[in-house]
């Protein structure tokens, strides 16, 4: 298929946000071309996100990717907390007035939007190497990038940057005008895909030894997680360590519950907060990754993708359909207040439920209160509640 020589908005990167941006824009019939640095398959292998919020739903559901969603997503109305040897439930659509979540990975999110688009034969370029940016202080910018041995040039109306924390488009930005904030944390997580059967619900467990986490992708296919420190790698964690540590950190009601087998992916996982000031530089936004990034255990991620997807689709839609241009300048602000929330969220959860190397006697005895007083007040419960089902847009 060949590229056009020009396009309304050029999109960099083709995971969820890339994706999902192309998807909404094309269906408004505004044109987009995506250009991605890896293949289909790669983007799909990595093993990612496993939990969305209902802003999420209804907008994959807009980009057309509603039906197997439907079909194959689960609906969790509640999530546990494991600490001191027992399992609190936290009832997620009582206490938000019947919102709940749903778990579907994100590599089944990416494959319905790459159908999708290919669905509606738009543009996308994969094998996209040394994407570069242009004349972005210009109203008529353009990326270029080398594919076959050939530099090739795609001028645009605007860019978005929906490459993630380590792409291009972050990067082009002047130092002077971007600002960034970051938080990162002694340690990482070590997650491992397994087909066996799943926990009917997410257990979140704090323990002396380290957070895990309980997870799923289907009724039959388990996804779990440890806290590792950072100096640790893959290969030292066979499966029977893995399981043996992930039973010692749960309580022992989950651990009763849990199917173990031979993992079919192991990979570990830095976290950090981070988040870039302001989200635009002229005709090129961030949106996703490229713009933030939070510790995984609040599942907010690839959920801030989506929220913020919604936010510049909304601008773009704007612009061309009304000539108006209030949305797309008001984007950043818009999107940094829900950003910063779920940064927030995120990094509570994080310092509730890990043990940090170096910390001093109180840092512990502050965290059982914390988790003692979760347990016993609804107000906290509704807190963690509302944060988890995603804050409204
Ligand atoms: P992505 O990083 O998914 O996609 C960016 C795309 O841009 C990639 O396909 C990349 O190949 C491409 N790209 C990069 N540089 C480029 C260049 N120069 N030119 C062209 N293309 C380029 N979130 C959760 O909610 N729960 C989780 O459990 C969770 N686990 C995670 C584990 C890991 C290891 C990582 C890294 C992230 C995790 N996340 C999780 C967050 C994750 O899901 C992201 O929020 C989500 O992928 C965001 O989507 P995008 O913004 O599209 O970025
Ligand atoms: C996952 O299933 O990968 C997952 C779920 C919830 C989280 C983090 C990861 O908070």
């Amino acid at each position: 298929m060949t590229v056009p020589a020009r396009t309304q908005v050029a999109i960099i990167g083709a995971g969820p946000a890339g994706l999902l941006l192309g998807q909404l824009l094309q269906l408004r019939g505004i044109d987009t071309v995506i250009l991605e640095a890896k293949t289909p398959d790669y983007v799909l292998g990595r093993i990612r996100a496993g939990v969305l919020e209902e802003i999420t739903v209804r907008k994959l559901r807009e980009a057309g990717c509603g039906e197997r969603l439907a079909r194959e997503g689960l609906v969790h109305h509640g999530t546990g907390i494991a600490f001191g040897g027992a399992l609190h439930r936290i009832d997620i659509q009582g206490l938000t007035g019947g919102k709940v979540v749903t778990v579907y990975g994100q590599t089944e999110v990416t494959r319905d939007l790459m159908h999708a688009r290919e669905s509606i034969g738009a543009h996308t370029v994969y094998e996209a190497q040394d994407v570069q940016l242009h004349d972005l202080t210009s109203t008529t910018p353009s990326v270029s990038w080398l594919k076959d041995g050939k530099r090739h040039t795609l001028h645009c109306d605007f860019i978005a940057g929906c490459d993630g924390y380590h792409g291009i488009s972050r990067a082009s930005i002047p130092k002077d005008s971007i600002r960034s904030f970051e938080r990162v944390y002694p340690f990482g997580w070590l997650g491992v895909m397994a087909d066996v059967p799943s926990l009917p619900e997410l257990v979140y467990a704090h323990h002396e030894r380290g957070f895990a986490l309980c997870s799923l992708r289907s009724p039959t296919r388990s996804r779990y997680y440890v806290q590792v420190p950072l100096t640790d790698t893959v290969d030292q964690w066979s499966d029977s360590r893995f399981w043996d540590e992930l039973l010692q950190r749960v309580d022992p009601l989950t651990a009763s519950r849990i199917v173990t087998g031979p993992s079919i992916e192991k990979s570990i996982a830095p976290l950090r907060s981070f988040v870039a000031e302001p989200l635009r530089y002229n005709r090129l936004f961030l949106a996703g990754d490229a713009a933030h990034i939070v510790p995984p255990t609040g599942a907010k991620g690839l959920n801030l993708a989506a929220s913020d997807v919604h936010y510049l689709s909304e601008g773009f839609i704007s612009h061309y359909r009304e000539r108006c241009d209030l949305a797309l300048d008001g984007y950043s602000q818009r999107a940094l207040a829900r950003i910063w929330k779920a940064e927030r969220f995120s990094w509570w959860m994080t310092q509730l439920l890990h043990t940090f190397p170096d910390q001093d006697s109180f840092a512990p005895r502050l965290q059982q209160a914390e988790l003692q007083y979760l347990i016993s007040s609804e107000t906290a419960q509704r807190l963690l509640a509302e944060n988890y089902v995603g804050l409204p847009t």
